[in-house]
């Protein structure tokens, strides 16, 4: 299997989260990628390539162009104002209701205010080099989207900064661009068929819900910590289907605390379902290995051996795959997780 990896996540390197009303150090972290990295290339069947540049255009058709804006002088024009600063962290989050009777607003001028405006939670500081980072993130999935419309059965992504928690018009959950949405609607343009994007990270993907809520062409399919209980909290509940023509189109599966083994692919197998009978040309699969036993953020408990079995699954879908990276904090078994879950799906 063909794996696309870049060094320049490594440029994406905050040295502390604001999380849980305190101060520690990043669960979303450079070593995270490297470890996978390591563990699939002591594997000869994974040959790594570059990703290849792919510019802002597939970005600006999921995303706000005042986002990719805003990500791209942020953290420099901060730096300016406010001072010497590793990390950039809003203060101010912008809430519709703080304007109530007031009207509408349009986006601020101030550096400190536009960070409120653009980003909806404390934990997705921007360092430096964050926006190189994310965008090499987009190339990463355009590349492997590519290499699977080219006619291979299955590429990996290795993805870092994740994805499928940036929305049209936000970042936060440790993501910016949104890199599965942007490889499923450049499918879908070119293409002309109809793409699935099915989310096994323990966190709700929020973001590629909104960006596909309205659409018939862009199946979302999640399981998922409850939101009742699990970050992202607000969205994720078994009644959100999607509206208008995109109503059915979306398909939520909140899982109970400790779900182990069969009762998660009991829940992947109703997945893979409704994938099929969506009959889309192409799959893509938004990977988090945070449902893992002893994952320090999510309390599910697949184990390696689960993971090798919903690769294996999915793979029966007999679907072009494209395989994105997005959570998965357990650092010591990211690698062997990843590799049991590709080597399942037939590396
Ligand atoms: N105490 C991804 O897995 N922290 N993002 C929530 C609540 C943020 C997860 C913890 C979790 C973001 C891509
Ligand atoms: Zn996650």
């Amino acid at each position: 299997m063909q794996v696309v990896y870049t060094p320049k996540h490594l440029l994406h390197d905050p040295a502390t989260e604001i999380e849980a009303s305190t101060t520690h150090s990043p669960f979303e972290h450079t070593g995270r990628a490297e470890t996978i990295k390591s563990a699939l290339a002591a594997d000869s069947r994974f040959s790594f390539r570059e990703p290849t540049e792919h510019g802002t255009a597939p970005i600006k058709a999921i995303h706000d162009e005042g986002l990719i804006d805003f990500l791209s002088v942020a953290w420099a024009e901060y730096q300016t104002v406010v001072g010497d600063r590793r990390e950039v962290v809003p203060d101010f989050f912008y809430r519709d209701e703080i304007r109530n009777q007031m009207g509408a607003t349009t986006e601020p001028e101030a550096i400190t205010a536009r960070l409120g405006w653009w980003c909806f939670e404390t934990t997705t500081p921007l360092t430096q080099g964050t926006y190189e980072a994310a965008r090499a993130a987009v190339d990463t999935a355009l590349t492997a989207s590519d290499a699977v419309l080219a006619g291979e059965r299955a590429v990996y992504g290795l993805c870092r900064p994740p994805g499928h928690h940036a929305t049209r018009d936000l970042y936060g959950g440790y993501c910016f661009f949104n890199n599965a949405a942007i490889a499923a609607h450049d499918i879908v343009q070119r293409t002309g068929g109809k793409v699935t994007v099915l989310d096994v990270d323990y966190h709700h993907g929020n973001g590629t819900q909104e960006i596909f809520y309205d659409r018939d062409d862009v199946q979302y399919v999640s399981l998922h910590g409850d939101p009742r209980r699990a970050y992202p909290y607000f969205t994720g509940h078994a009644d959100e289907t999607g509206t208008g023509k995109g109503l059915g189109s979306t398909f939520n599966v909140p899982l109970a605390k400790r779900t182990a083994d069969d009762a998660y692919i009991s829940a992947l197998s109703t997945c893979a379902e409704k994938i099929a009978a969506f009959k889309p040309t192409a799959l893509i699969v938004s990977l988090g290995l945070d449902t893992f036993i002893t994952d320090p953020i999510a309390d599910l408990a697949v184990t390696t051996e689960g993971f090798a079995r919903s690769g294996a699954l999915l793979a029966q879908l007999g679907l072009p795959t494209v395989v994105l990276q997005e959570g998965g904090y357990d650092v010591q078994a990211l690698g062997r997780n990843v590799h049991a879950w590709l080597t399942g799906f037939g590396a």
